[in-house]
Order: C-alpha cells, then sequence, then structure tokens
C-alpha cells in the first residue's frame, strides 16, 4: 500500500493522498482510484473535500516505450480540446476527454525506484461504464460516441503519431507468433483446446483480409483508438447519454476498421467476452444495427466508399484475431494478458470463436444492416 501512495503523492501538489483502491477490469496494466484531500477550499463556498484521479502502473512488457504512449495521449488530448474549442458540440451534449496530470516538475510519468512507470489521469466523475450493452440506446450511445472519436481526431495527420505498440491488429503477425508459440510449447489435448486449434485451422485466410486491402491501397491509416470496447465508454449517470472514450493508450495510427470491429465484437455479444458459458455465445445483429447507426451517423462524413466494402470483414477478423491472442497467450502460460487462473485465457478464446463463428454465420444478414444503416 504505501509504494501506491507514494506514487499517487507524486502527482498530489497540493492536498493528500486519502486513499488508493483498485479500480477497472483492464487486461493490461495496474488501475487504481485515488482519494485526495483538499486542504484548502478553493472558493469561499467550497467545503474541505476530496478529489479523485486515475493512478496507473504502465504494463511495460506490453509497452516497452511507455514515453511514446505518453507522447501520443498529449497529441490526441490537445487536437481533441482544439477541435471541441473550435465546434463546441450541441447544447445539452457533454463530451469529456481525460487528461493527463502532471508531477510538480511537469512530467507526465512518474519513474519507482523499481524501475516501474506511473501516470495519472483525470477522473470523469458522474458517468459510468458497463461490460456489456445494456439497451438499444446504450448501443447507439457507443456507436456514436466512437464517431465522434473518430471525427476529433479525422484532421490529425497520423504521422503526429508514434508506432507505441508495433503490430498491434495486424492479424497476419498474430497468426505467425501463434505457429510459433505451438511449435515451441504443443498444445494440451482437451476438447476445448482441440475446438480452438480446429477452428484456427480451418480459418488461417480470414487473417490477412484487411492487411491485403491496405497493402492494395484499398483501406489507408488514420488515427484510431485501437481498444474501445464496450467497458471503455463512460456514459453519464443521468442521461445515459455517451460522455467520453477513455483508455488512450493505444491511439496511434491505424485502420479505423480496427475500431469498429472491436466495438461490434465487444458490443454484439450480449454474454460479455469474460462469460464462462462460451457454447451459448452468440452475435446479436440488433445490437450490430443500433451500434452502425450511431457510428455512421458521425463517420458517414469520412468514409470512403471501400470503408464500407470493408467493414463486414472487420467485425469477424477482430473477433478471429482476439480469439488468436488469447489462446496464445493461454498456450504460451500467460504471458501477456492478465489471468485470474490458468485457463483463463483459454476461457476468453472460446468465447471470441464461438463468436466469430456466429458472425460468419451470419454474413449475408450483417452486409445487409451494413448496407440499410448507410
Ligand atoms: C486488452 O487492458 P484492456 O482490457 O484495456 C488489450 C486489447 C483487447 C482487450 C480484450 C494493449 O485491453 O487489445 O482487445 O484486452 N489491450 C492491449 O479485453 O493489448
Ligand atoms: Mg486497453
Amino acid at each position: 500500500m504505501d509504494h501506491l501512495i507514494a506514487a499517487a503523492a507524486q502527482f498530489v501538489p497540493q492536498g493528500r493522498v486519502l486513499g488508493v483502491r483498485e479500480y477497472g477490469r483492464g487486461n493490461v496494466h495496474d488501475t487504481f482510484l485515488v482519494t485526495v484531500g483538499r486542504d484548502q477550499p478553493t472558493t469561499s463556498s467550497d467545503s474541505p473535500g476530496e478529489e479523485h484521479f486515475i493512478l496507473q502502473r504502465l504494463n511495460t512488457r506490453v509497452f516497452p516505450r511507455p514515453e511514446l504512449v505518453m507522447g501520443n495521449i498529449r497529441v490526441f488530448t490537445e487536437h481533441a480540446r482544439r477541435r471541441l474549442e473550435l465546434a463546441p458540440l450541441s447544447p445539452g451534449r457533454r463530451w469529456e476527454v481525460p487528461q493527463v496530470l502532471l508531477t510538480p516538475d511537469g512530467q507526465d510519468h512518474w519513474r519507482s525506484k523499481d524501475g516501474s512507470f506511473w501516470r495519472a489521469l483525470s477522473f470523469i466523475a458522474g458517468a459510468e461504464t458497463f461490460d456489456t450493452i445494456q439497451n438499444q440506446k446504450h448501443a447507439r450511445e457507443v456507436g456514436s460516441a466512437l464517431g465522434r472519436f473518430h471525427n476529433l481526431l479525422s484532421d490529425l495527420p497520423p504521422e503526429r503519431l508514434e508506432d507505441t505498440l508495433p503490430g498491434f491488429h495486424i492479424t497476419p503477425l498474430y497468426l505467425g507468433s501463434y505457429d510459433e508459440v505451438l511449435k515451441k510449447f504443443g498444445a494440451p489435448s482437451s476438447l476445448e483446446v482441440d475446438y480452438c486449434l480446429k477452428f484456427i485451422q480451418e480459418r488461417r485466410n480470414w487473417a490477412h483480409v484487411l492487411e491485403n486491402a491496405k497493402e492494395q491501397g484499398k483501406l489507408r491509416l488514420r488515427p484510431i483508438h485501437g481498444d474501445p470496447k464496450v467497458n471503455n465508454f463512460l456514459l453519464d449517470t443521468l442521461s445515459g447519454q455517451a460522455v467520453s472514450l477513455i483508455d488512450l493508450d493505444t491511439v496511434k495510427p491505424g485502420l479505423v476498421h480496427y475500431d469498429i470491429g472491436d466495438l461490434l465484437r465487444s458490443g454484439g455479444n450480449p454474454l460479455g467476452e469474460e462469460t464462462e458459458d462460451w457454447e451459448r455465445v452468440r452475435f446479436d445483429p440488433e445490437i450490430g444495427r443500433a451500434i452502425l447507426k450511431g457510428y455512421l451517423a458521425l463517420a458517414r462524413d469520412f468514409l470512403t466508399e471501400n470503408d464500407y466494402a470493408y467493414l463486414y470483414d472487420a467485425i469477424r477478423v477482430i473477433t478471429f484475431e482476439l480469439g488468436l491472442r488469447f489462446f496464445t497467450d493461454y498456450l504460451e502460460g500467460n504471458v501477456y494478458f492478465k489471468a485470474r487462473h490458468r485457463d483463463h485465457n483459454l476461457s476468453r478464446a472460446l468465447v471470441q470463436f464461438k463468436l466469430a463463428e456466429s458472425i460468419a454465420a451470419q454474413a449475408d444478414a450483417l452486409r445487409a444492416i451494413i448496407r440499410e444503416a448507410r
């Protein structure tokens, strides 16, 4: 606990750290909510109270150059804030951009003696997150929030952002590392493992669709979020409107297809990606329709004909890819994703493969939904 308070205190120029507790369900970093006591009321009407911020220890195995991650976040947040100043949203609409908190000497992170990389972000109050889509309105809201996010970034040249995680969402590379890991570690024998092995074997060609289109010049790099799963969207507790898209570590150049695919794979799965009930996992096309309607209402301005042509593939590829990533990590002994038990990443992989199967089985219906949502 002392080391957490010490890390939190680096980002608190005034006031005292009253508490630090674990927060959220990230698979990569360690995240905490810090409570700070304000000694000095800021105005005469203010009572001395409590404030909150988010403290994170970055996983430097996953992000070996965390200072570049912070650089990208700062480029993004400054750009988004400028855009929102120039063109404010309609009245009654709230949109929050998380802020990077600095240490007293102006650093955007702090290294502790053991080499851990700590950073702090503002806490967005009056909002909540959900692991699964709650209703049609929620689906539309997260869709339009991703559209807003892409819109805010649409005039930022992707070269302004560093590639902080080379290979991220390049599905053929995940397939290649799966092959290597399988060769090196082998696979234990069980019905579940056999299902995964067979699933991958029979669908290897799915991996190349988006990267081929990129190489052929049909799809181009843009600034993306990289991880817009359902629980990274904040919804206003009173109005239910989406007010922020958090978790900015993977903001970097990529295909918008990775993002829309990721939101649909996570939102379209009503049982959620942590369910143990993998055999019942299905993609819900009506949730998909609502997310797409919300998204396309804002994304219409910048999507091209080719972008539309690959939207269906994106849903299937990103779902398959995440299954592949979880399964590879299971075979390797859980070195990337935090796992609560030995077979956790196997369970997660089964969920994604079952979901990808359902997405493929509904290909025609989903292509029709995309056509109608345009
Ligand atoms: C990881 O840590 P978290 O939960 O924000 C992962 C994403 C996956 C996601 C699946 C950097 O994100 O790519 O889609 O788990 N982030 C990284 O839940 O690999
Ligand atoms: Mg993330």
